[in-house]
Order: C-alpha cells, then structure tokens, then sequence
C-alpha cells in the first residue's frame, strides 16, 4: 500500500507509516527534506495554479493509495491536484483537523475548503472514503501528552489505529457478522474500543453514521477458553444497535496479551459542524 503525505502533518503521518513493512511512503512539502520538495506559494490558489507535474516523481498506477493531509495548511490548496494526478488508483484519504480555535481567519477557512471538498469527492466516490480525524479527538483518547513530541504521539496513535484495521480487513475473521457498508457511507472515522471497560474513543465526533464496524483483537488463549467472552462480544454489538445503522463485527486471532478493538463508523453525510457552531455563535 502506498502512503502519500501533503505538507508537514501529513509526510509526518505518512513517514510514520514507514514502521512497517507493509509501506511505501513519499513525502511532498516546501522544506528541503522533504521526498518531493515543491516550491513555496503564499496561498491556496497559487498551491492549486502552480502544482508541479509529478509524472516521473509518483508513478502508482492501480494501486491502493493512502494520501495524508491537514486542512488549514496553505499547501492543502494542492490536494485536488494531488488526488487529480494520483487518479488511476484507490485513493482513500485521512484528513486531519487541527485545533480550529486556534487556527487564524484564512487557516479556517482554508480548513473548511478542504474538508468539504474532499467528503464530495467521496460523496461523488472519486476518492473510496476520506476518514476525518480531529487532533483534540485523538489526543483525549490518550490521555495527557506531553509537549515534547507531542505531534509524534498523535501521529503513533493514528497510523497504529489504520495499521490495525487494515490488518484486519485483509483477514479472515474467526467468527463475525460483516455487513458490507453502503456504498454511499464514504465519509468515516477511525476510533478504539476498550474492550474492559466497554468504552469507546473516537478520532472524529462524526455525525448521523450508518454503518459501524467492530475489530476485535483476541489472543489464543482467550479464544480457548474465556467462556463468556462470546456473549460480552455480541451483548456490545448489539447494544449499540439503533435505527437504521448496520453494526457488524468480527474476531480476529493476534498474538498480543491484551483483548482490544478497532472500530470504523461510515456516514454518507458531509460533516460541517463547525458552520453549526458559527451559526450558533451568531444565534
Ligand atoms: N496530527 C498531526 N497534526 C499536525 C502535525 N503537524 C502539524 N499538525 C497540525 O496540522 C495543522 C496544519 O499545519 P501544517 O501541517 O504545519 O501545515 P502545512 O500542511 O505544512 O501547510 P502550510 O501552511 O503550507 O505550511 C497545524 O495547525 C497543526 O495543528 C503532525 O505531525 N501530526
Ligand atoms: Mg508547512
């Protein structure tokens, strides 16, 4: 699978990516270190007039593409460009939402281009999915981090979580329900179950989802001889049925000691809560 990054946020996810061996990463910024360096534009027009051609630099053709990007960046201005050039392949993309109070007047704008503009583009299913992720999200999920490598933190707990369900997705389930979601619900979220406490975290608060799906990670042991475990499972699942939402899930063998679980929830609506919030704010 190929991991595209567009400016710092995302050659920083992508290079985290590089872990492991089921990656092949590329890097595109304005800074000197970056695998693809392009020249630096003042705004988001001039990113999207002036994108090189990255013909002889990016050559994917058929394959599953990964591209990463945050929104508010001026480089962001070249995402359609990107996504444009990469066009003969899968593409899915992770969008990363900073802290929006405190991006400035143009960041948040450029934010809010970005963000529709990409779940349209996985509306229209030129991209397959676009998965939004909300820094502040990822980051109470885990706790208190540190200032030092704090971005580092962040970036460990989104591609570990990707990482996770892409293993998952190409194997085969011990036991599970798999619901193939609709293939209108492009617009989705990543997020961890914590399988003692039955407590869910996820990356992106996103609205009026439609499918869910739960990854359980289980070791042998456990898969032997925890008698209850099968009925804890499917008692969650199917707690967490509702109205028109399809909540499928599967057992998966791992070798960790730990019980854990991935989940991804799937939306077929654009997610613009922050225009909600400025039309409160006006109310
Ligand atoms: N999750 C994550 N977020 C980051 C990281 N680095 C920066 N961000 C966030 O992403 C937002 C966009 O900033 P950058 O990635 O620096 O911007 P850019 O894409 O390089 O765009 P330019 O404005 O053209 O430099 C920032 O507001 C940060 O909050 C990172 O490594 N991981
Ligand atoms: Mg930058």
């Amino acid at each position: 699978m190929k991991i595209v990054g567009l400016g710092k946020a995302g050659c920083r996810v992508a290079k985290t990516f590089s872990k492991f061996p089921q990656y092949e990463t590329v890097g595109i910024d304005t800074l000197k270190d970056a695998d693809i360096t392009i020249k630096k534009r003042n705004t988001h027009e001039e990113y999207e007039k002036h994108f090189p051609s990255l013909k002889r630099k990016i050559t994917y053709t058929e394959d599953d593409v990964i591209v990463v990007l945050g929104g508010s960046g001026t480089i962001s201005g070249a995402a359609l460009r990107l996504l444009e050039h990469l066009r003969s392949n899968r593409i899915s993309v992770i969008y990363i939402q900073p802290d929006l109070a405190l991006l400035s007047e143009v960041q948040k704008m450029q934010e809010r281009i970005v963000r529709n503009v990409l779940q349209e583009y996985a509306r229209s299913g030129m991209i397959e999915c676009v998965y939004l992720i909300d820094n502040l999200l990822v980051e109470k999920g885990i706790g208190d981090v540190p200032i030092m490598g704090y971005f580092d933190v962040l970036n460990q707990a989104i591609v570990n979580t990707v990482h996770m369900i892409n293993v998952f997705k190409n194997s085969e389930p011990i036991i599970g329900n798999f619901i193939k979601p609709s293939p209108l619900s492009r617009i989705a979220t990543i997020g961890v179950l914590n399988v003692e406490e039955d407590q869910e975290k996820w990356f992106y608060d996103l609205t009026q989802a439609r499918d869910v799906v739960y990854y359980y990670g289980i070791n042998e042991e456990d898969l032997q001889e925890d008698g209850s475990l099968f009925r804890k499972i499917t008692d969650y699942v199917k707690s967490k049925l509702d109205d028109g939402i399809n909540i499928s899930y599967g057992v998966f063998k791992t070798t960790y000691d730990q019980k854990y679980c991935y989940c991804i929830k799937y939306s077929s609506v654009v997610q613009s809560y922050t225009e909600l919030l400025d039309d409160q704010d006006i109310g």
